[in-house]
């Protein structure tokens, strides 16, 4: 990790204070089964900030693992009666993924083959026994300032940076992801929606006022929804969705009420006295074909969009 300024200075307080907060909502793993090593890698961890859990063999560390979400980082010893350090870390690697888990290997041999064969099963980095604190304290924290990276890069490539919806590329990936198992059984509906006149409140109010608009009816389409939905920003004053297990009548009063709420939402614009109105168009399609796609479902959707908009608009097509 790079050293942002001088120790002592306030700025390295700052900087400190903000990693140890960051580090209060980690945990961290150790699996070792050399009780002393155990607790030096704790007690190090812990001054670091970090909630620290213990496991004094890997069988403890899975089960660990499986038990605390939030672990995202695992220190992992070598050489450990049972599983050994590098099959550990394979098998941690089969359920927890690079953008989740940082592995430290450790070791206090000096086998040279060792550290590949760490790196190979998924460890991010391997430190050798005995460390100094400062090495620890570095590896730790470029580890968990990638992991952090990575979720940063995640949510800038799957989320809708005006609305904070997830994105048109994130709803296409999870819809033919989840799909498969939507359709079991159930139908599924699918819906665009579509603001009216968008282009008028842009060219009357200006395009901030029209943002502001975007973000109040993601916010509608946002509470509207349930766990199980997928909603994203389809692209410019496009919304859709992805709904499972509706029947006929309830997904069309589900859209309806949708509809509804929209046309009642009143957007106060900040700095102006102005307040927008704005209504929508949905287009509905709902199959109870367990081999329609993605792009049959989003594609009839779109054809009773454009039959809601010729309808005269402010209006669900099913
Ligand atoms: P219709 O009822 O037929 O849908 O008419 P419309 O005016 O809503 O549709 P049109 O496709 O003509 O215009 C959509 C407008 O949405 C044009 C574009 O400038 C605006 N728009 C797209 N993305 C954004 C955005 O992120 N912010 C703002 N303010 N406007 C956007
Ligand atoms: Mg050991
Ligand atoms: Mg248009
Ligand atoms: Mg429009
Ligand atoms: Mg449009």
């Amino acid at each position: 990790y790079v050293l942002k300024s001088t120790p002592g200075s306030i700025d390295y307080l700052v900087w400190l204070v903000q990693r140890l907060e960051r580090n209060r909502r980690i945990a961290a793993l150790v699996v070792d089964d050399s009780r002393s090593a155990r607790t030096h890698a704790a007690a190090l961890l812990g001054m670091w900030g970090f909630r620290v859990v213990e496991a004094a063999d890997g069988e403890a560390g899975l089960a660990a693992l499986e038990a605390d979400p939030a672990i995202r980082l695992a220190v992992v010893d070598q050489e450990m009666p049972g599983m050994k350090g590098v099959e550990f870390t394979r098998r941690l690697r089969t359920r927890h993924a690079r953008d989740h888990l940082a592995i430290i290997g450790l070791s206090g041999t000096q086998n040279a083959s060792l550290i590949p064969q760490f790196l190979k099963s998924g460890a991010n980095d391997f430190l050798h026994k005995p460390f100094s604190r400062e090495e620890f304290f570095c590896r730790v924290s470029q580890n968990i300032d990638q992991l952090e990276l990575i979720g940063t890069l995640q949510d800038l490539a799957t989320r809708d940076f005006l609305t904070g919806l997830p994105n048109r590329r994130c709803f296409l990936q999870q819809s033919e992801e989840l799909l498969p198992a939507m359709q079991q059984g159930a139908a599924v509906t699918a819906a665009l929606i579509d603001i009216d006149h968008f282009k008028r409140i842009n060219d009357t109010w200006g395009h901030e006022a029209g943002d502001h608009a975007l973000r109040a009816l993601a916010g509608v389409i946002s509470r509207h929804v349930e766990e199980d939905h997928l909603a994203a920003r389809f692209g410019g004053e496009e919304f859709c969705l992805l709904v499972p297990g509706l029947s006929e009548s309830a997904a069309s009063d589900y859209f309806e009420r949708l509809r509804r709420a929209v046309q009642e939402l009143r957007v106060e614009i900040p700095g102006s006295q102005v307040t927008l109105q704005m209504t929508v168009s949905i287009g509905v399609y709902r199959s109870d074909d367990a081999g329609a796609s993605l792009s049959r479902l989003l594609g009839e959707a779109d054809r009773r969009l454009y039959l809601a908009k010729a309808g005269g608009r402010n209006r669900v097509n099913s």
